[in-house]
């Protein structure tokens, strides 16, 4: 993990020491997670406390190390992520002896954790305020040898330890107190917290007092909160901690919210009074990630549109086909345009215009525009089309044209994508079993046929049709094509000008592709096996309940 050093112009441990040696009063706020770091970070403060207690509560334990040390070690992690600041860990009492310190002293700098501060009592730890005086506090020698490996262990010499005397909450007394922070100075400690439990700040001033400016001093006015803070200002301390405020702000809030919700059974007089969820996205940095989106994701999907050609009843499919036309007829529990658009919107496309002709009133589904071919049963695919296109004349995005009946995997999709030519097809090589069903079916003849050579080469489409000989046919056009936006002036004018023959009005689209063809317009053909499923009759309804 890196330090965000640019962000400053110098690194969190710099900082943390630039706030504790600073002849000013410093002030550093309570985080417990990701979130509350940078609501902290926002309001202006300018480094963070991640405390023993609130860590703790956010979890749902006690304030006894019960939370082991990696847990706190992870929260961590999310919470130097979610901000720039430098955080002082509460260490506690370095969840051990010398050797878990300076564990513990490697793991946080990995981690951009400028400082951490131990107790000198016992593993595992009391809360301060709960039973201080039963205390046992630390040997002193023996809480050294905790400092001293700590400091050692450090790479990075602006990391900080700060130790904290509990001599006050276990009832020892002023000259323990000093005692025992001479000690931890003489053993490297960086600053002394000094702690109290009483509501005045009598003790922590009388500490200061006598220890003058031998190191920085540091408070944690939880307890004597009514004191002015000029007094500490005046007394000369370093840093004071607002140690637990950010989680009972939060205790508090999530109370009241909770306690209305369920007297109300209604969110109505909570709404005004809870954070909007857009605010949730900004503090979690959505709108990043929708940049980095952009810079990184394939964009075709926000490029592209589509035209589903929708018109037809599907008579050869009888009474299913009574009501609605095909491609509202149900497999798999949606219909056959439901899957259509399922697959264009899981690779980002949205833009779909779906042609209806029988039976418009059925055709409904959300997440398509819909223009209507009033003609259609006096006319066919290409027509359809002509009217798709009539209805929009934005060029600015790549086209993909589809078949209301034909349904198809998704990586067809993604194969044409991925190349540049201005018209694409998916060329399915099994043909033959068409053929053999007899079923009308759009074949293509090709530059080359299907062969592993062919996955190197640039195949082309040279003709299609319905009825091309069985030795000229390299595979059956899937009804999947894609148009480059550059190309669609020429897909326009191609569409025109064999519409304009009366001959035409029942044209299916493999003769506008046999015209471009012909027309000298490289259509490149992407040879695929199965992974479609062109639904014409009662049985082919009935295969497409087991197409996956
Ligand atoms: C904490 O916030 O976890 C502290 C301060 O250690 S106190 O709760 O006052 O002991
Ligand atoms: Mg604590």
């Amino acid at each position: 993990m890196t330090d965000r050093a640019d962000n400053f112009g110098s690194s969190r441990t710099v900082r943390f020491r630039e706030l504790l040696n600073s002849p000013e009063l410093e002030f550093l706020c309570e985080a417990h997670n990701g979130i509350s770091a940078k609501i902290a970070e926002e309001a202006g403060f300018k480094a963070l406390w991640a405390g023993g207690l609130c860590m703790s509560a956010q979890y749902g334990v006690r304030d006894s190390n019960e939370a082991s040390w990696t847990q706190v070690l992870e929260m961590l992690e999310f919470m130097a992520d979610a901000t720039s600041l430098p955080i002082m860990l509460d260490g506690d009492t370095g969840y051990g002896n010398f050797n878990n310190v300076r564990r513990l002293v490697r793991k946080l700098e990995q981690r951009s954790i400028a400082a951490v501060c131990i107790e000198d009592k016992l593993y595992p730890k009391t809360n301060s305020f709960i039973d201080g005086d039963k205390q046992e506090l630390a040997d002193i020698d023996e809480f050294c040898s905790r400092i001293k490996a700590g400091k050692d262990a450090q790479q990075d010499d602006n990391f900080a330890i700060i130790t904290r005397v509990e001599a006050f909450i276990a009832g020892w007394g002023l000259d323990e107190a000093l005692k025992r922070a001479e000690a931890y100075h003489a053993a490297g400690s960086d600053g002394i917290l000094i702690h109290s439990a009483l509501n005045h700040p009598a003790e922590v001033l009388a500490f200061k007092k006598e220890w003058a400016d031998r190191s920085p001093v540091v408070i944690v006015p939880t307890k004597y909160y009514s004191t002015p803070t000029d007094v500490f200002r005046e007394a000369g301390f370093a840093l004071a901690i607002w140690a637990n405020h950010l989680l009972r702000a939060a205790i508090v809030a999530m109370r009241e919210c909770a306690e209305t919700m369920q007297r109300e059974q209604s969110l109505i007089s909570v709404e005004d009074r809870v954070a909007p969820v857009k605010e949730i996205f900004r503090l979690q940095g959505a709108s990043e990630l929708q940049e980095a989106e952009e810079r990184y994701l394939p964009q075709r999907g926000e490029d592209a549109r589509v035209i589903v050609l929708a018109a037809s009843r599907g008579g050869a499919l009888g009474e299913l086909t009574a009501e609605r036309p095909k491609t509202m007829v149900e497999v798999q529990g949606k219909p056959l345009l439901a899957h259509i658009l399922a697959a264009y919107n899981a690779t980002g496309i949205k833009r779909i215009t779906v042609v209806r002709g029988y039976a418009p009133e059925a055709v409904d589904l959300q997440g398509a525009d819909y223009v209507d071919n009033p003609d259609y049963a006096k006319t066919s695919e290409l027509l359809s089309l002509q009217c798709a296109l009539a209805a929009d004349d934005d060029d600015s995005r790549d086209l993909y044209i589809s078949f209301g009946d034909v349904i198809f995997k998704r990586y067809i999709l993604d194969s044409l994508a991925e190349l540049d030519e201005d018209f694409v097809i998916a060329v399915d090589t099994d043909w033959r079993e068409s053929v053999n069903r007899g079923r009308a079916a759009d074949y293509v003849s090709c530059s080359e046929p299907y062969s592993r050579r062919a996955f190197n080469s640039r195949v082309l489409l040279t003709t299609a049709g319905e009825t091309l000989d069985d030795n000229a046919i390299h595979g059956e056009w899937t009804g999947v094509m894609r148009v480059r936006a550059g190309a669609l002036g020429v897909l326009r004018r191609a569409v025109a000008e064999l519409a304009a023959d009366p001959a035409n009005r029942k044209a299916k689209l493999h003769q506008l592709l046999a015209a471009l063809a012909a027309d000298g317009r490289e259509i490149r053909a992407v040879y695929t096996t199965g992974h479609w499923l062109d639904v014409d009759s009662v049985e082919d309804v009935v295969a497409a309940g087991s197409f996956s």
